[in-house]
């Protein structure tokens, strides 16, 4: 019933949604004079205005001290003055868009950066020091002193369920890039540590920020400090409240960033830290040069960021280490590992045929990178420029082309990054560890990356949003589940509250075996397989779902919950398969330093562990399970584990893509509204009964307005006339046994009778005083 014979489309498109009061509907609005209106002008932007006259095709209106004469579609209505800057959205008598929007610009504008959404809390990134974090204000959530929406406020009611239920908590924080959801978890890690804290270990667990921000966040052309991975971090709490240790699990790191950098953007961190902060026996040690010196970072001409001192973070780096536990040994291992990655980088080849065929090019970096490693250089030299193959019995050595060498180069650039990263976290975990015990009493702060939707997406964007699509479906879930407790406890029928489920696009990708991911498998298995053949594949198996849109080429696009995404799938099939040859792995397990060593076991364990669903390739690569296979597998790790918690949701939206302080760019916003699901809250509240009173409460508010003497009934009776003599619709409101639930709306047209009722009653006391005189 979402149609309205009327709807129009274009700048219309998204009004359907949430306009929970037809403007033509004449039961509701017709011949309403002085209301107030919001006009969606051609820009598709709103203005509030004031409505003179209204017929069926045209409603003159009062805007900005212009008359102007509009269709009604293009009105919705506002809320009264009252109700402007609301610290939750659920207050608002009317939910449409331009309400949400404006009333989160009007406290955006007071430097209110949070907002309720009913159990959501918006948080919108303040691009400046706010005055909100500290002690001070940790007492006075602490104390109760303080209830406007805050992380601190979440992070509180996270602890106290806790405690109460003894069951285990999570903070689940969305967001697109730039929006503040790595900020805003450290903020709640802090709240958490301040409560919890006693035992000291809650100082090593907020020194893990500075270095997984290190090692896994970069600058991007969205964000100066964009998280590159998927982080959770699970919190452990003693019976009496006190925390007792931690555990951080990561997700998907960009590996691709190792090798490679976009204008304008970095590699991570940690690269241009080592190289502006190193002490000078440690630059010795790893033959540094300054950043600009290494071909991996100056892909890209930016070396340095605003406002931030990479030598500075550097000494901050080691301290954090010092504080986790790592051992000044371990650091020089890792920092080995880090210059090692740079030189690697450095290797150069050298075309000695005319089939393209190669030798590596003898020179200072071949030479630093094989000391670094700790391997001959002869050997490096046979891992990146030859490749062993198996026919039959015997093993033939073949000389590979450039792009081959280039590749295995790079490939072992990134695998022995993307190793590091994950011993740091073992590192890290090791130290935090307090046995194994599950005490029920943890609070999980999950920082993922936000839905993204760009100009072209790759497969990084296809994890992503599937990761996304995942959340979502928690998210709807569990919220729609809160609703229905709520309803059943008083006795209403709650089968009329429905959701929209993005169950679909989960089967899109998940389904067995024609999915996206299975299809993407199976192609990354083909040897012939290529990137067009995998699209081609996709249009001709899944056409006929509804979530899937076949386009030209190697494109495809996926109807997400937060909107169409058009992906391309160059690169898709190599980013799957994330081979590693089997040369390079002997290679580093034949390298006399500790940390090779343990890569390779690691890569070769781990490839035994996944030969259940294995895929193969050609010759002898490593077999292993597919990237998008093994995302899809921690995805559903995470999922159980946070099925078996609280959640408490919180989604940051970023008001400017400039990264500056005041800028709200309406449009940019409600993009997110509607992405990260907070329209879709109010949505799920829309179609159940957001409002709720009790029915004493509203006999005693609007008995008056009866026409009938009803002095003498009880407060449900009273309700009930109430309810007939304004002819609120059957559909929009239930009677339960305490509490009359209203949909949206329901109240606002009360209310605005007993405002316009009160207003006449004193304006003819006004009048009899007049006589009186
Ligand atoms: P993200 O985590 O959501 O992006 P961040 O948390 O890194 O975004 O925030 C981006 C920048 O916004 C930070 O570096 C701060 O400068 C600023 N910021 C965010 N929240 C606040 C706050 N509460 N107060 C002051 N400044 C803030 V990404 O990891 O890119 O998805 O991938
Ligand atoms: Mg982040």
């Amino acid at each position: 019933s979402e149609n309205d014979e009327n709807s129009v489309s274009g700048s219309q498109l998204f009004l359907p949604s949430l306009d929970e009061c037809r403007w033509s509907d004449k039961s509701v609005y017709g011949g309403k004079k002085k209301l107030r209106v919001w006009c969606q002008l051609r820009n598709g932007q709103w203005e509030l205005g004031t409505v003179q006259s209204t017929s069926e095709e045209e409603c003159t209106i009062i805007m900005n001290g212009k008359v102007v004469n509009v269709h009604p579609e293009y009105l919705l209505p506002a809320n009264p003055d009252i109700l402007v800057g609301v610290n939750d959205l659920m207050q608002l008598s009317y939910l449409n868009e331009p309400s949400v929007l404006h009333n989160l610009q009007y406290r955006y504008s007071q430097d209110m950066i949070y907002t309720k959404a009913g159990p959501v809390l918006v948080a919108i990134n303040p691009f400046k020091a706010v005055p909100y974090y500290g002690n001070d204000y940790i007492e006075a959530y602490r104390r109760k002193k303080m209830d406007d929406p805050h992380v601190y406020a979440i992070a509180d009611l996270a602890i106290r369920e806790m405690m109460r239920d003894e069951v285990n908590q999570s903070i689940i924080i969305s967001g697109e890039s730039g929006a503040g959801k790595t900020e805003t978890a450290k903020i709640a890690m802090q709240y958490l540590a301040a409560l919890g804290g006693g035992s000291g270990i809650e100082y090593e667990i907020l020194q893990t920020n500075p270095i997984l921000e290190a090692f896994g966040n970069a600058k991007t052309l969205r964000n100066d400090n964009s998280s590159r991975f998927g982080k959770l971090i699970e919190i452990q709490f003693s019976v009496t409240g006190k925390i007792s240790g931690a555990n951080v699990q990561t997700f998907l790191l960009e590996k691709s960033r190792v090798v490679q950098c976009t204008e304008g953007e970095r590699s991570y961190h940690i690269f241009y830290q080592l190289c502006a902060g190193a002490p000078p026996a440690l630059r010795g040690k790893l033959r540094l040069k300054s950043a600009n010196e290494y071909n991996y970072l100056k892909q890209s001409t930016c070396f340095e960021i605003d406002g931030v001192d990479d030598a500075k973070n550097f000494c901050t780096l080691m301290e954090a280490l010092d504080i986790v536990h790592v051992s000044k040994e371990d650091q020089d291992n890792a920092f080995t590992m880090l210059a090692a990655v740079l030189w690697l980088g450095n290797i150069s080849f050298q075309v000695i045929d005319n089939e393209n065929h190669v030798e590596v090019v003898s020179d200072e970096a071949l030479k630093n990178a094989a000391d670094l490693i700790g391997c001959s250089v002869d050997n490096l030299v046979l891992a990146l420029s030859t490749r062993k193959i198996q026919a039959g019995n015997d093993a033939i050595v073949q000389k590979l082309k450039l792009p081959q060498a280039t590749d295995t180069r790079d490939a072992l650039a990134k695998s022995i990054y993307a190793s590091l990263f994950d011993w740091l976290v073992k590192q890290i975990n090791k130290s935090l560890e307090v046995g194994k015990r599950r005490t029920g009493r943890s609070i999980s702060i999950l920082d993922i990356y936000g839905f993204e939707s760009f100009h072209t997406n790759s497969f990084e964007q296809f994890c992503i949003n599937y990761a996304n699509e995942r959340l979502q479906q928690h998210f709807n879930r569990h919220l729609f589940k809160l609703e229905q407790e709520e309803y059943i406890q008083d006795g209403i029928d709650w089968t009329k509250v429905d959701f929209e489920d993005n169950q679909h696009c989960l089967n899109l990708f998940e389904k067995k075996p024609l999915g996206l991911l299975s299809l993407l498998d199976e192609e990354s298995t083909f040897p012939n397989g290529t990137d067009l053949t995998f699209a081609n594949k996709l249009k001709q198996h899944l056409s006929s779902n509804a979530c899937f849109k076949g386009e030209r080429g190697k494109a495809f696009g996926v109807a997400h919950y937060a909107g169409e995404v058009l992906y391309n799938t160059s690169g898709f099939l190599e980013k799957n398969r994330d081979l590693l040859h089997s040369d390079s792995i002997q290679l580093l397990s034949s390298c006399r330093y500790k940390l090779p060593q343990v890569f390779a076991a690691n890569m070769l364990n781990q490839s035994e562990k996944s030969s259940g669903q294995l895929w193969r390739s050609t010759g002898v690569d490593l077999q292993r399970q597919s990237v998008a296979t093994k995302f899809k597998g921690q995805l559903f790790r995470l999922m159980q584990r946070l099925e078996s918690t609280t959640p408490h949701f919180i989604r940051c939206i970023k008001p400017n893509n400039m990264q500056l302080p005041g800028i709200y760019e309406q449009g940019l916003v409600l993009q997110q509204l509607k992405c990260c699901g907070v329209l879709e809250v109010v949505r799920i509240s829309r179609s159940g009964y957001p409002t709720r009173m009790t029915h004493q409460k509203f006999a005693r508010r609007y008995g008056f307005l009866l026409l009938e003497d009803v002095a003498s009934r009880d407060p449900l009776s009273v309700s009930v006339a109430i309810l007939h003599q304004f002819n609120i619709l059957p559909d929009m409101y239930q009677v339960g046994y305490t509490k009359l639930f209203f949909r949206t709306g329901q109240i606002g047209v009360l209310e605005d009778t007993r405002n316009r009722t009160l207003h006449g009653i004193l304006g003819v006391q006004k009048c009899f005083r007049g006589h009186q005189v």
